[in-house]
């Protein structure tokens, strides 16, 4: 009897044991839908490194160099191996289901066919309970927010109670860069707990910010953070109170006079000293929002912090009118832009904003430059400024010229699939081995410009250590097939990329990802009093913090998945989201430089050739104190029809959306 036991439990184990290895090396069940959507990816695919990795020591990258991977190799050493070009952007009007039937390899069929088709596949009871289960995570996560931490920036989910700045230890910057002592988590949950529809808990929560919300504090706060989570979030709920269209619900405020738009402008000008007295023109990362820059400040800043500022400055300036923000987010891009490599094309990470010198010469996608060029394409996409666009295509061509490697097509072909890596901006040269958690919104901004072929590939890559760990490491050596950093705080990337990807190719394998993610989450992260950040992906050990981008961006993201109706993709008016996942519209008057009768766009001078004024540094606060701020937005504005010219940039730019 013991003896068939044996037997029957080691059969067993066996089968559980290919199970795991199914789960962890595949990409999930070859159901019917994956024979239109041929992905094969895991890790299996990997050569075992002959030894350990050796980030940025020895000749790594070199053509004979370590053996492995072939994503070791730099572009152009093997047959497969040249630099991708990048593929040619659908012409407009022929975005929309055209290029969707040509993602999914049918170049005739659009997506409503592929619904119908594959809608068997993730029913709609599914994605109605997946859906219910994400406004579920936001709900436990904002009431216990509500509940145990505000007015504080975050909650501590697990002792429930909540979280302030470190005042007792300035150098804390993973706490301090981001909690400046004004409600944080509520503020960035807006516009979240409107893309719910939650017209009731939204118009409650306008009002606790204008009432309760001061940026009159001592608190020094990093300039890209305090923008990123505060002013998009303020102007991201701006908007939709004063959107003639109310496609969420009733969304507006009794007596509403624009108070988030001003707290807006308070903000954003506590911030402006950030841009003073920097001989290039690259702010410093951090204010003190009472008095300035702190005289001990640093100099040096990373490139995506300092680069990603226009979409926010560029809104606030364009609503009121009033160049000054986004005169001085654009001279930081171009600054930024001028130091450039003259080789490669490439930009480091970190550099020094008075020198100019780049003492981070790391180039990647992640950390320290996603935003950067997310801020390119997404600025193009709003203000029409062909510039930005001219510095994306620019900046997208370095990064498959020397940062993408492996096979050329992602399905398709000899060698690896391919993969971006992190190089030295002026050789191109390898230099380490690990990719982060952050390059996972990628995919993501791939598909806004409609390369989604490669965005299929990263995201799958991506989603194959989603699926090995439950998270995503923040740090993830390729060449070891380990974490190299343990940490999972919530991020949202992987959804996003997972969310745009399923609006592009609406397959529903994109909704067993998001849903596979839901679960992970539930099961890894759920603490007593909200979500936890992973201090561990192996060992699951959690830490007590949930950051405001859980409820401002992974649960929105998630929701947004499988929340089909959503005035987000249905209500005919294209929304567009910032970095930090706030919805603002794409319309005409964003394209308007309300100031152009003031300034012209050339130094100094304008069309007739006449000397004009333009702002200069020192002028900054003259110019905002004589004040635009009581300019408000002219409500005609906003249901101007879009001219068919900008029409067309943008279903060029987003028309997968
Ligand atoms: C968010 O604050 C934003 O998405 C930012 O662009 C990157 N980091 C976090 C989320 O990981």
């Amino acid at each position: 009897m013991q003896w068939r036991a044996l037997v029957l439990g080691l059969v067993l184990l066996r089968l559980g044991l290919h199970g795991v290895l199914w789960l962890v090396f595949g990409l999930g069940p070859s159901m019917g839908f994956y024979q239109r959507f041929p992905l094969s990816f895991g890790f299996q695919r990997l050569r075992s490194p002959d030894g350990p990795a050796s980030p940025a020591s020895g000749p790594v990258g070199r053509p004979g160099g370590l053996s492995g991977p072939s994503w070791l190799q730099p572009p152009g050493t093997g047959a497969t191996q040249s630099p991708r070009k990048v593929p040619r952007r659908p012409e407009p009007g022929v975005c929309g289901p055209a290029h969707w039937g040509y993602v999914l390899g049918g170049r005739d069929r659009g997506p409503d066919e592929y619904e119908k088709r594959y809608s068997g596949a993730f029913p709609p009871q599914l994605r109605a309970q997946m859906r219910d289960l994400a406004r579920g995570m936001f709900v436990f996560g904002y009431d216990n927010y509500m509940a145990h931490a505000f007015p504080q920036d975050e909650l501590n989910p697990i002792h429930c109670r909540g979280r302030g700045p470190d005042r007792g230890d300035p150098s804390n910057l993973n706490i301090n860069d981001v909690l400046g002592n004004y409600s944080l988590t509520l503020v960035d949950a807006l516009d979240t707990l409107a893309v719910m529809g939650n017209s009731s808990e939204f118009q409650k929560a306008v009002k606790l910010v204008i009432n309760t919300v001061s940026f009159d504090k001592d608190s020094t706060v990093q300039v890209f953070e305090a923008t990123i989570r505060v002013l998009g979030s303020l102007l991201s709920a701006h908007r939709i109170i004063t959107d003639s269209k109310q496609p969420f619900g009733d969304m507006t405020i009794k007596d509403y006079d624009n108070e988030l738009l001003y707290m807006a402008h308070d903000l954003a000008v506590r911030l402006l000293p950030a841009f003073e007295n920097t001989k290039t023109g690259i702010p410093y990362p951090r204010v003190n929002l009472k008095t300035g820059v702190p005289p001990d400040t640093n100099n040096e800043t990373c490139t995506a912090g300092a680069g990603s500022l226009l979409v926010e400055f560029g809104i606030l300036s364009r609503l009121l009118g009033d160049s000054t923000f986004e005169w001085v987010a654009r001279r930081a891009v171009k600054a930024l832009w001028n130091l450039r490599s003259n080789d490669t094309g490439l930009l480091g990470n970190v550099v020094n904003i008075q020198t100019g010198h780049w003492v981070g010469k790391q180039s990647g996608l992640g950390a320290g430059l996603d935003s950067f060029y997310e801020y390119l394409l997404k600025s193009y996409i709003l203000f029409g400024e062909k510039e930005d666009l001219e510095m994306f295509n620019a900046a997208y061509q370095s990064i498959q010229n020397y940062l993408r490697r492996g096979r050329e097509a992602c399905n398709e072909g000899e060698g690896d699939p391919p993969l971006y890596v992190n190089v030295n901006m002026f050789s191109g040269q390898l230099m380490n081995t690990w990719i982060d958690s952050l390059q996972a919104f990628f995919p993501g901004l791939q598909v806004l410009i409609g390369d989604v072929e490669d965005a299929i590939c990263l995201h799958a890559f991506y989603y194959a250590i989603w699926k090995r760990y439950g998270a995503l490491p923040e740090r993830y050596n390729w060449q070891l097939q380990a974490p190299d950093v343990l940490f999972y705080p919530l991020r949202p990337e992987l959804v996003e990329s997972t969310y745009l990807l399923y609006q592009a190719t609406k397959n529903p394998f994109y909704l067993h990802v998001g849903m596979d993610i839901l679960q992970s989450l539930e099961k890894y992260t759920k603490v007593k009093c909200g979500y936890a950040t992973l201090h561990h992906v192996i060992d699951k050990s959690t830490e007590d913090r949930m950051e405001s981008f859980f409820l401002s961006e992974t649960c929105k993201y998630l929701y947004l998945l499988f929340d089909e109706d959503n005035p987000v993709h249905k209500s005919g008016t294209r929304y567009m989201f910032t970095t930090e996942g706030h919805i603002v519209s794409v319309d005409e008057h964003l394209r308007e430089l309300p100031w152009k009768e003031f300034f012209s766009e050339e130094g100094g001078q304008d069309q007739g050739g006449k000397s004009v004024h333009r702002p200069k540094p020192h002028e900054l606060k003259v110019i905002n104190s004589s004040s635009n701020c009581n300019r408000v937005p002219d409500e005609r504005r906003y249901s101007l029809p879009l001219k068919s010219i900008y029409m067309r940039q943008i279903d060029q730019m987003v028309g997968l959306i």
